[in-house]
C-alpha cells in the first residue's frame, strides 16, 4: 500500500450541509459525538495502511486544521502524513477555487505528481462507512484496470442522486451515467444479479451506483486531467469520458453498510442510527478497524438525576435532572433540571464556561452555553457552543420541511428536511417556541 497515496474530497462550497458548515470547513463537521467527518475516511486509510493522505477543501478553518494536526501525526520514522490542501493555498496564476471535484485534484496536480507512488485513491469526505481499502486496491491491480470505482447496488427511489454504470460480465464499466432522471434513468437499469445479488435483491436494487470513490493509475490521471482541462467533475465529465475512449474503468462491489451523509437529512439520520439496538448499521465498537480521532483528556460524564434511554453521550457532559431519549450528545454537553432531548444530536461544546463566569453571566442576563431549564428540545441538531435558554422549545411546532432560511439565520437557527439546525454559537432567549 506504499504506492497508494489517498486524496480526500473535503468538500465544495459546503451548501447542502449548511449551517453546519457556516463557521467549519466540511471535513470538521463535528460526527456522532466526539469524530469529525475526516475522521471516517483518514481512519479508513490508515487501517488499510495508506499513510499518505491529502485533504482538498475549499477552505481551511481553524477547526479543522487542529484537528487534523493533533489527531495524526504519524512517527517521524514514517512517511506519513495528513495534510489538508486548500483552494485559496494554490499559486496565483491558477483560478482561486476548485470548480468540482476534478479540477480540485487538477490544481494540485504539480505537488500529487511528485511521489512516486503507482495509484491515487480518491476519496470522499462526507461519508460513513468502513471500507478495508487494500481489497479494492487488490481488485484494481489484479484486474489491470487504469481506473477502478466502488460500487454498490442502489433502489430505484435514490438511484437518481448517484452516478450510474452498466458493466459486461468481467465487471468493466461499458456506460456511466451522472445522476440521470426520468427516462434516462430508467435505462440505466440493469440486473445486479451479475453482482452476486439473489433474484428478490436485483429485483429491489436494480441500479448500479458509483460510491464517488477511485483508483485511478497515476500516469492515466495526469494525462486525464491535463489533456481535458474543461472538464470539471470526476462522476460528471472524467469518467464517462473515460469509460468511452477505451480505457479499462472496472467496477469493485462494496458489500457493507455505506451512507453519503452530505445533506442535513441523511447526516441527522445516519448520527440517530446510531442509537439503535443492538446492532447500528455503523459501529464505532470495532476494535480491528477503529474510527481515530483527537484524544482530549475530558472527564467522565456526570449525570446527577438523568434518565437515558436509547443514546450516546460523549465524555466531559453534566446531566441534571432530565429525560434524554435516542439522541447523540456530544462532548461537553451541558442539559439543566427538567429538560426533555428526544431524536436529536447535541454537539456540545468547544469549551467549560467556568462556574464563576457562568453565574456573573447569568446575573447580567445573559444565557449560558448548554441547554437551559425546563425546555424541550426534539428531532433538532443542536450545534456547538449553543446557548439555549429556559423553557425553550425546539420541536418543529408548524412540522416545516424547508424553512424560510434567511429570516431565521438571523434568529440563530434554519429548518432544512423536516429537521430544525440551531446555529453554532447561536443564543436561543428564554421561552422561545420553534
Ligand atoms: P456527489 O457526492 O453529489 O456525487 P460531489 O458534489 O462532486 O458529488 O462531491 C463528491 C465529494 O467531493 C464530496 O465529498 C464533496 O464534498 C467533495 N467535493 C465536491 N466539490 C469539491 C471541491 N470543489 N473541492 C473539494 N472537494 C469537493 C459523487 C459522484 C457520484 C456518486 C456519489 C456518491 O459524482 O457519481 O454516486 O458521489 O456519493
Ligand atoms: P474539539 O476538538 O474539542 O471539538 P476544538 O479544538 O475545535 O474542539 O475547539 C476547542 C477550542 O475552543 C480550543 O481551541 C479552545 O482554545 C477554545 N476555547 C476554550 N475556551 C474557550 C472560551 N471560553 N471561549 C472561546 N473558545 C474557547
Amino acid at each position: 500500500m506504499k504506492n497508494v497515496l489517498g486524496i480526500i474530497l473535503g468538500g465544495g462550497a459546503g451548501t447542502r450541509l449548511y449551517p453546519l458548515t457556516k463557521l467549519r470547513a466540511k471535513p470538521a463537521v463535528p460526527l456522532a459525538g466526539k469524530y469529525r467527518l475526516i475522521d471516517i475516511p483518514v481512519s479508513n486509510c490508515v487501517n488499510s495502511e495508506i499513510y499518505k493522505i491529502y485533504v482538498l477543501t475549499q477552505f481551511n478553518s481553524a477547526s479543522l486544521n487542529r484537528h487534523v494536526t493533533r489527531a495524526y501525526s504519524f512517527s517521524s520514522f514514517s512517511e506519513g502524513f495528513v495534510e489538508i490542501l486548500a483552494a485559496q493555498q494554490t499559486a496565483s496564476d491558477r483560478t482561486s477555487w476548485f470548480e468540482g471535484t476534478a479540477d480540485a485534484v487538477r490544481k494540485y496536480l504539480w505537488l500529487v505528481e511528485e511521489w512516486d507512488i503507482d495509484e491515487y485513491l480518491i476519496l470522499s469526505g462526507d461519508h460513513l462507512y468502513r471500507m478495508d481499502y487494500r481489497d479494492f486496491i487488490n481488485y484494481h491491480r489484479e484486474s489491470q484496470a487504469d481506473v477502478t470505482l466502488s460500487v454498490v447496488p442502489i433502489d430505484e427511489e435514490r438511484a437518481s442522486d448517484f452516478g450510474l454504470m452498466k458493466i459486461d460480465d468481467t465487471g468493466r464499466i461499458i456506460d456511466f451515467s451522472e445522476k440521470p432522471k426520468g427516462d434516462d434513468l430508467k435505462k440505466m437499469a440493469v440486473d445486479t444479479t451479475v453482482l452476486g445479488l439473489s433474484p428478490e435483491e436485483a429485483k429491489q436494487k436494480p441500479y448500479i451506483a458509483s460510491m464517488g470513490i477511485y483508483i485511478f493509475n497515476k500516469d492515466l490521471m495526469g494525462k486525464l486531467l491535463t489533456e481535458n482541462p474543461d472538464q470539471k467533475d470526476f462522476g460528471k465529465e472524467v469518467l464517462p469520458f473515460a469509460a468511452t475512449q477505451g480505457y479499462k474503468v472496472q467496477a469493485y462491489l462494496f458489500n457493507d453498510y455505506w451512507e453519503d451523509i452530505g445533506t442535513i437529512k441523511a447526516f441527522y439520520d445516519a448520527n440517530l442510527a446510531l442509537t439503535e439496538q443492538p446492532t447500528p448499521p455503523f459501529s464505532f465498537y470495532n476494535e480491528i478497524a477503529p474510527i481515530y480521532s483527537r484524544s482530549r483528556f475530558l472527564p467522565p460524564s456526570k449525570l446527577l438525576d438523568a434518565k437515558v434511554t436509547e443514546s450516546i453521550v460523549a465524555e466531559g457532559c453534566i446531566l441534571k435532572n432530565c429525560t434524554i431519549h435516542h439522541s447523540v450528545l456530544g462532548v461537553r454537553s451541558r442539559v439543566e433540571g427538567d429538560c426533555v432531548v428526544e431524536d436529536s444530536m447535541l454537539m456540545g461544546a468547544d469549551f467549560y464556561e467556568p462556574f464563576a463566569e457562568r453565574q456573573s453571566g447569568i446575573q447580567q442576563g445573559k444565557i449560558p452555553v448548554g441547554i437551559g431549564e425546563g425546555s424541550t428540545i426534539r428531532g433538532a441538531i443542536i450545534d456547538k457552543n449553543a446557548h439555549i435558554g429556559r423553557n425553550v422549545q425546539i420541536i418543529n411546532k408548524d412540522h416545516v420541511e424547508e424553512g424560510n432560511n434567511e429570516e431565521t439565520e438571523k434568529l440563530g437557527f434554519l429548518i432544512r428536511g423536516g429537521v430544525v439546525v440551531i446555529i453554532k454559537n447561536a443564543t436561543i432567549p428564554d421561552g422561545t417556541v420553534i
